[in-house]
């Protein structure tokens, strides 16, 4: 059975709505920041125009974006869900179950692990501290975690655009699935012990030489925040995102194991084909912490990528370094902490990926942030779950629109949720 709900609210209103997060944003911004000038607070990013991308967009496919959801439930996914927010109007769907035992429907309601997207959310509060002149993206990692990395070239932009060669641990830790979960499922890590797994390694390349995603490099923005901020980063991301945007659905988890709240239950794929599905809800994600631990819903996604790509979290030149663009796969690239999709129809979507065990994410925007699309499947390890929710992305921002033609075979594509981990489906 889906569910798919529709509320349209005049563009004006959806206008207020802005205004209000940005007034809330400023009312609440801490005394240091509030001082501070944000040049691109509440104003379109450098690169747009107020009108924005979004009039150019194609309509989207509200039936596709059903029938993606129903291919990755067809797949394994136990749930999936979708939000699009399309300047103003919202349409909200969803398929399956937000709890196996329980078979109660899953909603966008349901909170859920969002992974990787935690890794936006570092970023920021980052750029926030560049722009308050109390960290420098060209700088060293050296010179604020001193003797941390055996490589004082490596410097705050490699890692923050996954090119700092520091080797990514959770290909060792999670090589067999389910063992390697189980192992981890209630542990506390400390950053530096994530880090010494890394650096059992050599690095995989010169800093600044390839981009290689790696969750160690967003370990490192976790110890950064809490050496600038003298706080842990749950405080930094509270204070200076959740709040200012209102995000009544988003909590960094660590290293409690339990999601607050109405949620959905995750469930991890084995490797064995066949293997009964296991319900991985619970756990630490002290593997991951600022690299992936926070929880959150489709629709508080949806508002903090509008937000990042709006220019009201930063300054516009620290949200043009986020958009400072490097190739990493097949149509993709990655700025700081930030992600770019080329869509087969040739519009490009801005935003994150997320898996962790049990949960998939795709959170994604416009370039104006006018049409935004989260969703969520309740199962990972699962490779054509994952494929299959990456449509919900064509749906949404290619609607009918042909792809582009590419010469005879369609181009292979890549996902680096987690991608020296290979994906079993
Ligand atoms: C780790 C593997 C995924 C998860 C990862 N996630 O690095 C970060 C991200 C936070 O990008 C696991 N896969 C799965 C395996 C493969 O265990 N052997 O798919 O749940 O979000």
């Amino acid at each position: 059975m889906a569910t798919t709900h529709r509320v349209t609210t005049p563009a004006a209103a959806g206008r207020t709505l802005a205004l209000g997060v940005l007034a809330l944003s400023l009312l609440a911004a801490p005394p240091a920041r509030a001082a501070d000038p944000r040049p691109g607070t509440g104003r379109p990013a450098a690169g747009t125009t107020a009108a924005g991308s979004a009039g150019a967009l194609p309509a989207s496919d509200p039936g596709a974006l059903l029938a993606a959801l129903r291919t990755a439930r067809a797949q394994g996914a136990p749930g999936a869900m979708a939000r699009l927010d399309d300047d103003g109007t919202v349409r909200t769907t969803s398929v399956g179950v937000a709890d196996r035992a329980g078979r109660r429907p899953l909603s966008n309601e349901d909170r859920f692990r969002v992974g990787s997207v935690t890794k936006t959310f570092s970023a920021v509060v980052l750029l926030q501290l560049a722009d308050e002149g109390r960290l420098k993206l060209d700088e060293p990692v050296d010179t604020y975690l001193p003797g941390l990395l055996p490589d004082d070239r490596i410097t705050v932009r490699h890692v923050l655009g996954h090119r700092s060669g520091l080797y990514d641990y959770t290909n060792d830790m999670f090589a067999r699935t389910v063992p390697g979960f189980e192992a981890v499922r209630t542990k506390v890590f400390t950053y530096r012990q994530l880090v010494d797994l890394s650096l059992r390694h050599p690095r995989t390349n010169a800093p600044g030489a390839a981009y290689v995603y790696s969750n160690t490099n967003f370990v490192v923005a976790g110890m950064l925040i809490e050496k600038l901020t003298g706080g842990p980063v749950a405080a930094a991301y509270e204070r200076r995102i959740i709040a200012p945007l209102g995000l009544r659905d988003t909590f960094y988890v660590h290293p409690g194991t339990s999601l607050p709240g109405r949620y959905a239950r995750g469930y991890l794929t084995p490797d064995d084909a066949g293997a009964p599905l296991v319900d991985a809800t619970r756990q630490t994600v002290s593997w991951a912490q600022s690299a992936g631990a926070m929880v959150s819903t489709t629709r508080d996604l949806s508002t903090f990528f509008k937000a990042v790509v709006g220019g009201r979290l930063t300054s516009a030149k620290s949200l043009a370094q986020m958009r400072s663009w490097r190739p990493a796969g097949t149509d993709q690239a990655y700025g700081l902490g930030l992600r770019r999709r080329e869509l087969p129809c040739g519009v490009a979507v801005f935003g994150h990926t997320g898996a962790v065990q049990g949960y998939y994410t795709y959170a994604f925007t416009s370039q104006d942030g006018r049409r935004t699309l989260t969703a969520a499947a309740t199962t990972s390890n699962n490779s054509a779950v994952l494929t299959a929710l990456a449509r919900t992305l064509d749906a949404a921002f290619c609607g009918k629109r042909a792809p582009r033609t590419r010469g005879a075979a369609p181009a292979e594509r890549f996902e680096d949720v987690a991608p020296q981990t290979p994906l079993t489906r």
